[in-house]
């Protein structure tokens, strides 16, 4: 795959010391970024992209939101920690916002959305044994095949993606992987007295944007409540107005017995991720069981409240939808012999290339880039396409004349 050949003399230097003292775990594409504002990246030479990963949906309130910054900035001169020793003045009012905008009893907040799903895991495995009755170190929790919930040990061991799980063993019991949008898979797995949970994404981001059948999510949380197991609902990526709606559950009227939020719950402007369920739930972790340094700190609590007003003031979710509709619109009217599918809901879409040359998606990425519009591929072939849910339909058309320009690159 193409490296660094495009790179001007001042990206040359980045990237050198990128290679040479950051550890190698990613690959990115040869651009370096030094500014971002809405829907708009700059990198060091100047040169002017189209975001269209916006952080991998966590900043769909569009980069350095005033908003946001402003509230990061006043706390950030105020309070940032207190650990949770003590109490904050912050953290009270955060959990009672929060805990009011999505409608449960109780929050846990942590940092990073893995964090989020591992305490969700853990709060699983607990309200089985205290409260469901499952024997102690016998809970199954139900995943999904291609899932991706981040890349601690515990959550690779239930992965199917081998680039993210080989070499990393010994790993974790008590996972059942069943096919995902497999609503017999699930009713055969649920028949299992020692479930306590099931824990699927909405829509499969990372697998390349797969979007369940309409009907799945609502008939997998009956089932999962017929059976009396959580329905766990990672919203790490699909949530926040990403999908259309401000959760991609809400596309069905499904609310989750337990709900995972991150990445958009700042904006982009710090890792705040966030734990929801009721009390019975909630309150089977125990003062001293379970905590974090940063879980809940003033900064955060300042900032996702100011990252959650923004999104319903701006009507984030309406304008994802109708934005997304007329991406894939124009995506289509391109008739392009090499996108063989376009698959989305709201902002949240990827695009399947259709080409003999196995990097053709990385050759189409770096001819958008080119181009001013960053995007990356994702297993190989499919490209997600999820920019910031700013975005208004002139932006939107001008991207699409990007993405068929560059397309003839693979000419
Ligand atoms: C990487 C993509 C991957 C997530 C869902 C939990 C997490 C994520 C649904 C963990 C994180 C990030 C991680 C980043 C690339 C990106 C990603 F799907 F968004 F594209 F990897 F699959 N649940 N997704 O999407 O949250 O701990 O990272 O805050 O690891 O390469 P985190």
């Amino acid at each position: 795959m193409q490296a660094t050949n495009f790179a001007s003399a001042k990206e040359q230097h980045f990237l050198s010391l990128e290679e040479k003292y950051g550890a190698h775990n990613y690959h990115p594409l040869p651009v370096v970024l030094e500014r971002g504002q809405g829907v708009h990246v700059w990198d060091v030479d100047g040169k002017q992209y189209f975001d269209f990963l916006s952080g991998y949906s966590a900043v769909n309130q569009g980069h350095c939101h005033p908003d946001i910054i402003a509230a990061l900035i006043e706390q950030s001169q105020k309070l940032t920690l207190t650990s949770r020793a003590f109490h904050s003045a912050l953290l009270g009012e955060y959990a009672q916002f929060i805990t009011e905008y999505f409608g449960y009893n109780k929050v846990l907040p942590m940092n990073t959305g893995v964090e989020a799903v591992e305490t969700a895991l853990k709060l699983a495995r607990r309200w089985a044994y205290e409260v469901k009755g499952v024997e102690e170190n016998k809970a199954v929790i139900i995943v999904c095949g291609n899932n991706f919930h981040g890349r601690t040990t515990t959550v690779i061991s239930f992965s199917s993606d081998p680039t993210a799980k080989n070499g990393f063993g010994p790993f974790m019991q008590g996972f059942k992987s069943i096919p995902f949008n497999d609503l017999p898979a699930l009713a055969e797995a649920l028949k299992d007295k020692n479930v306590a949970g099931f824990l699927v994404e909405p829509i499969q981001g990372e697998a390349g944007v797969v979007v369940p059948n309409e009907g799945y999510l609502s008939t997998a949380k009956q089932y999962c409540a017929d059976a009396n197991v959580l329905f766990i609902a990672d919203e790490i990526q699909t949530g926040l107005s990403r999908t259309g709606k401000m959760l991609a559950c809400d596309h069905e009227n499904v609310k989750p017995d337990i709900l995972i939020l991150g990445k958009a719950l700042s904006g982009g402007a710090l890792p705040i991720s966030a734990v929801l369920a009721d009390d019975p739930i909630m309150l089977t972790i125990k003062p001293g069981e379970h905590g974090s340094t940063y879980g809940g700190n003033p900064l955060a609590c300042k900032v996702a409240i100011a990252a959650l007003t923004v999104l319903k003031k701006e009507k984030m979710a309406d304008n994802a939808e109708a934005m997304g509709a007329l991406l894939r619109k124009k995506l289509m009217e391109l008739k392009s012999p090499y996108i063989k599918l376009v698959r989305g809901k709201g902002l949240l879409n990827a695009i399947v290339i259709d080409h003999k040359d196995p990097d053709a998606a990385w050759k189409l990425c770096m001819a958008m880039k080119e181009n001013g519009l960053l995007a990356k591929p994702t297993h190989g072939d499919k490209i997600r396409l999820a920019p910031p849910l700013v975005i208004n339909a002139t932006q939107i058309e001008e991207c699409v004349e990007i993405i068929g320009k560059s397309l003839q690159a693979l000419n």
